[in-house]
């Protein structure tokens, strides 16, 4: 029957009372599916209307059907044994995996089949002949749609242990007339053309109506924010509402006076060589640096001053001049502490939030590079209180209220705390972060000021960004392996309202 046919007969059908769409599939002898797409594109022009009705059927699994044939794979087995038994080997070389493996274990719970053991294992009957295959009686019953009358621990068995019965669920429809019902469509124009315009019968014609129903466009393809992108936007607001300036980190490549020497990390400290950082081959080495100020930090690494025994070692210029990528945005601050220093100091809140690089191993939580988040604090007489209390108003601000601090070691902050906040969501305490003092090494050779003191805070982003988006391993946030498909769909996610993560990782 064709589609102009099809559509005929279920108008008129429809005229006569409400229509089961299966049966008027059945009846007209086309699929289905063929009547739904009909139905709805009829439902679309309001001649009818449909109710879909869930229906669920116990069917046989493809395997299952074999058996109704075959038999049940045991009584296989056991036709498969010869009445004087045989190996084992030539039992299984005989059968199909599932009468070898399923079958045989049937066969021998139903006592039917036994093992002989031996040098060689052997099979034997138990029985001269299988009394009921009730396996296939069964599975008889099922494809016979009589499955009530099997006791339900019999079925529950075939469907969940052996998965050989399966519930076939899927929509059914029940068509009514719409409320512009007709015993035939008729075509609606689309578009009014010009001959309507001159012969005037665009006044008594019905239009099609606009599908607007949601999905009927193609979603437009466009850009789509990285997740770590969304949060770094959440952290620079914070920073900023806080009266933080963002420094300059368009600089992956830093010299080594920059990135350790600045921040009086000895040149023979561990992580200075290529086990923890890259080192540039080209350029290899930097070509510029404030001579005046290098000479002072030599001088601190060397023999010290102010107070300070500095580090006591040859400190050497090709060390410093050696190019790496940065292991950290502390370097970008030093920079920017050097340039108050040297501008004439006065009171400066500074963050960065940029990539930085470590040779370290890979796993879940790290790559060899991340963005390293790090706040800033410059001014008279501030102290370990003032770097606490900036970081309750900054944590706060990400939700986290109940902060825990551990003494650390840095080689360029002294004292040094380890930041640990209870994460309401997460139920438990996590490391959010470092922090410290700069040492009076790092400041004083910048020319800063006697009893002007830095405090400074660092934590990555990736880290809040996997709590706040679900994502267990950091390949699936960032880098080649991570799917394109979550930078698509990923929700937006504010940092702070943690309950909303809960949301976000319930629907993941
Ligand atoms: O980010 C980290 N944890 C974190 C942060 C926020 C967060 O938010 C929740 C969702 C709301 C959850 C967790 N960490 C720092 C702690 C750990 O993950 C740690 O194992 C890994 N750290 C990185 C370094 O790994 C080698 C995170 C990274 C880090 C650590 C220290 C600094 C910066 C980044 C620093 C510093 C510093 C110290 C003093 C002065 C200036 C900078």
């Amino acid at each position: 029957m064709d589609d102009a046919a099809l559509e005929k007969a279920l108008l008129l059908a429809v005229s006569q009372g409400d229509v089961q769409s299966e049966a008027f599939a059945e009846t007209s002898g086309v699929d289905h599916k063929k009547v739904i797409g009909l139905m709805k594109s009829l439902e679309a022009s309001a001649l009818v209307r449909s109710t879909a009705v869930d229906r669920s059927a116990l069917a046989l699994t493809p395997e299952a059907e074999t058996y109704l044939v075959e038999g049940s794979p045991e009584a296989q087995a056991f036709a498969a044994v010869p009445a004087e038994g045989c190996s084992l080997a030539a039992f299984k070389a005989k059968v199909s995996k599932a009468v070898g493996e399923v079958g045989f274990k049937q066969a021998m719970q139903s006592k039917w089949l036994g093992m002989v053991k031996g040098a060689e294992p052997g099979v034997e009957r138990k029985v001269a002949a299988v009394a009921e295959d009730t396996c296939q009686l069964q599975l008889q019953l099922v494809a016979a749609g009589r499955a009530s009358e099997m006791a339900a621990k019999d079925l529950d068995a075939l469907v969940k242990k052996r998965k050989l019965v399966k519930q076939d669920t899927w929509k059914t429809y029940v068509v009514a007339r719409g409320a512009s019902f007709a015993l035939e469509r008729k075509k609606q124009p689309a578009d009014l053309t010009r001959e309507m315009l001159q012969d005037k019968s665009w006044r008594d014609a019905t239009f099609k109506a606009y599908n607007l129903v949601p999905g009927a466009g193609a979603m437009p393809s466009g850009g789509h924010v990285h997740a770590l992108l969304k949060v770094r936007q959440q952290f620079r607001e914070t920073f900023l509402q806080l009266g933080f300036a963002e420094m300059p980190t368009n600089n992956f490549v830093e010299s080594g006076f920059w990135n350790f020497d600045t921040l009086i990390q000895p040149q023979m400290h561990p992580a200075r060589d290529a086990h923890d950082t890259f080192f540039m081959k080209t350029p290899a080495a930097a070509t510029r640096a404030p001579e005046d100020y290098v000479a002072r930090v030599k001088t601190m690494h060397e023999v010290g001053g102010h107070g300070s025994i500095g580090h006591q070692y040859a400190w050497k210029r090709a060390e410093a001049d050696k190019n790496i990528l940065r292991t950290h945005t502390t370097a970008v601050s030093a920079r920017c502490l050097h340039k108050l220093a040297q501008d004439g100091f006065r009171p400066a809140k500074y963050f960065s939030i940029d990539r930085v690089f470590r040779n370290e191993a890979v796993d879940r939580t790290h790559l060899a590079e991340f963005h390293q988040v790090e706040g800033v604090i410059c001014d008279r007489n501030l102290t370990l209180g003032d770097l606490i209390g900036v970081l309750h108003q900054f944590f706060a601000r990400l939700g986290m209220t109940q902060l825990r601090f551990k003494p650390a070691f840095n080689p360029y902050t002294e004292p040094s705390m380890e930041i640990f906040a209870y994460h309401p969501m997460l139920k438990k305490w996590v490391e959010v972060g470092n922090s410290g003092m700069f040492r009076p090494e790092m400041m004083l050779p910048m020319g800063m000021p006697e009893d002007v003191n830095v405090i400074a805070w660092g934590l990555s982003l990736e880290r809040p960004t996997m709590i706040m988006y679900g994502i267990d391993n950091i390949r699936d946030l960032f880098g080649s392996k991570m799917q394109l498909g979550s930078v698509k769909n990923n929700p937006f996610c504010r940092l702070g309202l943690i309950e909303q993560a809960e949301t976000v990782q319930a629907t993941q």
